[in-house]
């Protein structure tokens, strides 16, 4: 391994080495073996959309400079980054399409292990989207939402917005984005029009499929928002709860089964039926019964609903089976490497994939349906059951490594926890704190873990910078992930490292809310597509001060980002006007074309931009600098 230290989770650090000694193969050493990485592909100017090609640009300007059928590198890195944004919007909106469904499905009355949790929060939903609910049945109601939001996805005319795009933004925003053309009407459509512009012989102006692009990351914050939204309405509004994170979460006299990916309509069924079961797995020896840990966004969702503690975030998933303690992984979508299912091999762990789309050789593959959710999850445990009396004891490795996080930091907990200073006017303090400088700014944290820098120390790095200045942070996904293994999400944090003025306001918040001291130093605000709760703030505080979200000092950073989910939500947040840093160099700078207009130009037309810093000491001064400029903005 180079020399590049690898993690700083010390999970990971007391596990690799166990999985060298066993030539146990993990994502960091494919990582070295795949060195040097492709430069053309890093760049971005490697075009593979026909089978003319592959024909790739020179970045030295000494070779072709077009592509056989006459693509230059602007072309080809455009296309190639909106095919990226379509693939993230895709997979949100195949999440919340999945919830949405099932939440027709109760409203029509079909039998399904769910029920509606929050009966208010569906009637606000139906109000917030002009449905009338008042008076109405509750199913009628759920029925209602559903088909809004359904048609979201099947909308032919081009000229109506997606309700849940024009409903969830401020005003001015939504006109700006209908004058640019970029406000999507339907989601699919929008995905399908990005595969169909950037099909050989199609679109060749790359500002143009530029904004295809911002269009279809709109579209990717439609599916988020609902799916968030809809999640809330059928397994409950998260609420503070105090848990842990990090592999040392694991019991040894448990069976331990890890959730992983990403929607809830599985994980959920299975807590709940983990608490009915826990009987037979003590029968089976397992003292302290069943304990459920999360990996990944599934493992967020858990943790921020129920307190299910964390076993780690995306980079590290094939640790935790590396502790020989996980008796069974049971995997959604999104995310999950398919190395797993090899790492079976050494281990006695059951791994079983779930969705018809999402398969990996060597798994056991149980499929899930909404009707029949409660066997699966049944089958499931008794798998779980079974493999942990396999369990071979001489090669389980339980890091002791552990940290308490307070998660659960939903909108509506943060709404709660101000009205708890001032029940009239909850956003009151808030604003008030931060036009008097206690509180600079709000930075989101967001995104994955990438193996292209250490291990969330660009995450815990930039966030004490900030916490110095006093910016209040927000994180989701596996940034979120990081911050509660490295105890960020703790009121000791916040003690440690919060700036002086921002810890007198987390502090007033705390106490009014009962914590007996500050909030954490970072909130979490749930799993990637719960990146819209922050968006959800960030409009109430707008509309509150009458200005547009890129006029607010807010910013967001995603400092390991990864997946194509993170290319779409960091083009959502430009797009909604967000300065957004990112850590990672993306694959675009082989076209200076599209690197200006995405760093610099789409300022002008949207108001957020992206900033690329790979030192995050460095990040933390242009965050800083990006929220103070927003500020000077405001004249605040
Ligand atoms: O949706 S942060 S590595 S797990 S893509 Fe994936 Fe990235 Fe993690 Fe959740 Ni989001
Ligand atoms: Fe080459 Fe053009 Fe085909 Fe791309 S679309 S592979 S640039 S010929």
């Amino acid at each position: 391994m180079s020399n590049m230290k690898t993690s700083i989770d010390p999970a990971v650090n007391y596990l690799l080495p166990l999985a060298q000694k066993a030539g146990i193969e993990t994502a960091w050493d494919r990582f070295e073996a795949m060195k040097p990485q492709c430069g053309f592909g890093e760049l971005g100017i490697c075009c593979r959309i026909c089978w003319k090609g592959p024909c790739r640009i020179d970045p030295f300007g000494n070779g072709p400079q077009k592509g056989i059928c006459g693509a230059d590198a602007d072309t080809i890195v455009a296309r190639n980054l909106a095919r990226m944004i379509a693939a993230g919007a895709a997979a949100h909106a195949e999440h919340g399409h999945h919830v949405a469904l099932t939440l027709l499905e109760i409203g029509e009355g079909h039998a399904l292990p769910y029920k509606i949790k929050e009966e208010k929060k569906l009637r606000n939903i139906a109000e917030r989207l002009n449905l009338n609910p008042e008076g109405k049945d509750i199913k009628q109601v759920a029925k209602e939402v559903a088909l809004a939001s359904l048609e979201d996805f099947s909308r032919q005319k081009s000229s109506i917005p997606c309700n849940w795009a024009k409903e969830t933004l401020t005003a001015s925003r939504v006109e700006k984005l209908v004058e640019l053309g970029v406000m999507p009407h339907n989601i699919h459509a929008t995905i399908a029009e990005i595969m169909h512009r950037t099909h050989v012989g199609c679109d060749a102006d790359a500002v143009n499929i530029l904004l295809g692009g911002l269009k279809g990351a709109l579209a990717d914050y439609t599916g988020m928002y609902l799916s968030t939204e809809l999640s809330d309405v059928l397994f409950g509004i998260p609420e503070p709860v105090v848990t842990a994170a990090n592999l040392g979460v694991l019991k040894e006299d448990a069976v331990n089964i890890a959730v992983h990916g990403h929607n809830p309509l599985l994980s959920e069924i299975v807590c709940d039926l983990a608490i009915k079961m826990n009987e037979e797995a003590k029968k089976a020896g397992a003292k302290e019964g069943i304990n459920i840990v999360g990996i990944c966004c599934t493992g967020n969702e858990v943790m921020m609903r129920r307190g299910i503690p964390l076993a780690t975030n995306y980079l590290s998933q094939e640790l935790a089976l590396v502790t020989g303690a996980v008796d069974a992984i049971v995997v959604d979508v999104q995310c999950i490497m398919p190395s797993l299912a090899a790492l079976k091999e050494c281990f006695h762990t059951e791994v079983i994939t779930t969705m018809p789309g999402n398969k990996i050789p060597g798994a056991t593959h149980l499929e899930f349906s909404e009707e029949t959710a409660l066997e699966n999850a049944a089958k499931i445990i008794k798998l779980a059951i079974d493999a942990y009396k396999r369990r071979d004891r001489s090669k389980v490795n339980i890091p002791d490594y552990k940290e308490t996080a307070i998660v659960g930091f939903s909108a509506e907990a943060v709404l709660a926890a101000l009205s708890k200073v001032n029940p009239e006017d909850p956003l009151k303090p808030l604003i008030d704190n931060i036009v008097n400088g206690n509180i600079l700014g709000i930075a989101l944290f967001a995104g994955c873990n990438n193996l292209r820098v250490t291990q969330d120390h660009n995450f815990t790095t930039i966030a004490k910078e900030l916490a110095r200045n006093n910016v209040l942070m927000l994180a989701t996904g596996c940034g979120a992930g990081a911050f509660a293994k490295h105890g960020l999400m703790t009121q000791e944090a916040t003690e440690a490292y919060a700036g002086d003025s921002l810890k007198e306001v987390l502090t007033v918040i705390g106490e009014a809310a009962g914590l007996n001291g500050p909030l954490p130093l970072v909130l979490h605000m749930g799993s990637c597509v719960d990146n819209t709760r922050a968006v959800n703030l960030a409009v109430a505080v707008a509309n509150k001060l009458g200005v547009d979200l890129d006029k607010l000092p807010v910013v967001a950073s995603a400092p390991e980002a990864m997946a194509e989910k993170a290319v779409a939500i960091g083009t959502w947040a430009v797009t909604l006007g967000l300065p957004t840093h990112l850590g990672i160099v993306p694959q675009v700078i082989g076209s200076p074309l599209v690197t200006e207009v995405l760093t610099e130009k789409i300022k002008d037309l949207v108001g957020g931009y992206f900033m690329v810093e790979t030192d995050p000491k460095k990040a933390a001064v242009k965050l800083v600098a990006a929220i103070k400029e927003r500020r000077e903005g405001l004249g605040i």
